[in-house]
């Protein structure tokens, strides 16, 4: 029998694996218990739309090697509604893939475990990152309950920022050699020339109109006591370029989007 070029007589030689990868930005749960989501949010999460720029980066590069794809769903339960067990099927219906909860806050950490754990369950990797875990590493130590009982389901913890870290974590992942802690907290990473925060309109559009958010810098340079950035930003003011504020502004505005929330905590501080 004869087997074409790009045929194997088990199917197609050129078929890549396929490595799904489900970004998950929390919602918290309101007094009575119930998960709080919108029918539209108010604004999409920049921490979410970074993070989904960086994972695009790592699968436009190739991270996992020319014969794996990475296929990215980013999804901001604030205006969706999310469920776990689909999520599972999703990825057990490629070959391969891991979860990633993002921009985890204290007040969202309740309800990402809730979602670890039934992931957890049906033995998909998931990795959680964002504020509440950096805070407790870098201001007590990593001496957190949440984050112990993260680790002893066998969620990956990141602390510190992702730019320039996701193809360590993508690799780990594909290998089965996920750490319990990826701590980056003490090595904070330029955002000037890295990918841009950056999400589809079809994302967007679950959100009030057309808005959208991005982080011009992080860090800042004060010491007022009660403040958490400056210990998990650090007190250097790093920035992106004004090149890349432009390219955010005019990847956005060619998707019909032309308002902006910069969610820098102190751009006064930015000096470009
Ligand atoms: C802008 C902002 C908001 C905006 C959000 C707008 C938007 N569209 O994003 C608004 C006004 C809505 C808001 C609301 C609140 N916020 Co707010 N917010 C911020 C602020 C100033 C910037 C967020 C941001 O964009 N950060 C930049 C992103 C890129 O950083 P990041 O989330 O840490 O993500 C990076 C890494 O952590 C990592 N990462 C994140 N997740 C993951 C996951 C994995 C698997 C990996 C590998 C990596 C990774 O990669 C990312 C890129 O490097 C932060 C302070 C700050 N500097 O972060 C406070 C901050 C997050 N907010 C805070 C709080 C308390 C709140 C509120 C609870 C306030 C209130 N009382 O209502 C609410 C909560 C809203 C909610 N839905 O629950 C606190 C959280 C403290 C804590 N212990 O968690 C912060 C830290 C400010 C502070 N010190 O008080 N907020
Ligand atoms: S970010 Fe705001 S609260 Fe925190 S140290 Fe700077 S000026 Fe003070």
């Amino acid at each position: 029998m004869y087997v074409g070029r790009h045929m194997s007589l088990s199917g197609p030689i050129n078929a890549k694996r396929r490595f799904c990868l489900v970004l998950v930005k929390p919602t918290h749960y309101c007094d009575d218990g119930y998960p709080i989501r919108w029918l539209r949010s108010t604004i999409p999460s920049n921490s979410l739309a970074c993070v989904y720029s960086i994972a695009d980066d790592c699968a436009k590069r190739g991270v996992l090697g020319d014969d794996v794809e990475i296929e990215i769903h980013a999804f901001d339960e604030s205006n969706t509604r999310i469920r776990p067990q689909r999520i599972a099927a999703l990825i057990k219906a490629a070959d391969d893939g891991m979860v990633f909860l993002i921009g985890v806050q204290s007040n969202q950490t309740p309800r990402a475990l809730d979602i670890a754990r039934l992931l957890r369950e049906q033995d998909i990797k998931v990795g959680i990152g964002g504020f509440h875990m950096s805070g407790v590493i870098s201001m007590i130590g990593g001496d957190d309950a949440a984050l112990r009982e993260a680790q002893a389901m066998g969620v990956s913890v990141f602390a510190g920022e992702a730019e320039g870290r996701l193809d360590e974590v993508l690799c780990d992942a594909y290998a089965n050699q996920l750490k319990p802690l990826y701590n980056y907290m003490d090595d904070l990473p330029g955002i000037d020339n890295v990918p841009f925060p950056l999400l589809k309109r079809e994302r967007l559009k679950r959100t009030l109109g057309s808005t959208t958010s991005f982080d011009a810098g992080r860090g800042c340079p004060y010491q007022c006591s009660f403040c958490t950035i400056i210990n998990v930003q650090g007190r250097r003011s790093r920035r992106r370029t004004t090149d890349d504020i432009e390219q955010i502004v005019r990847a956005n505005a060619a998707q019909g989007v032309f308002r902006f929330f910069i969610t820098d905590d102190n751009f006064a501080r930015n000096k470009d």
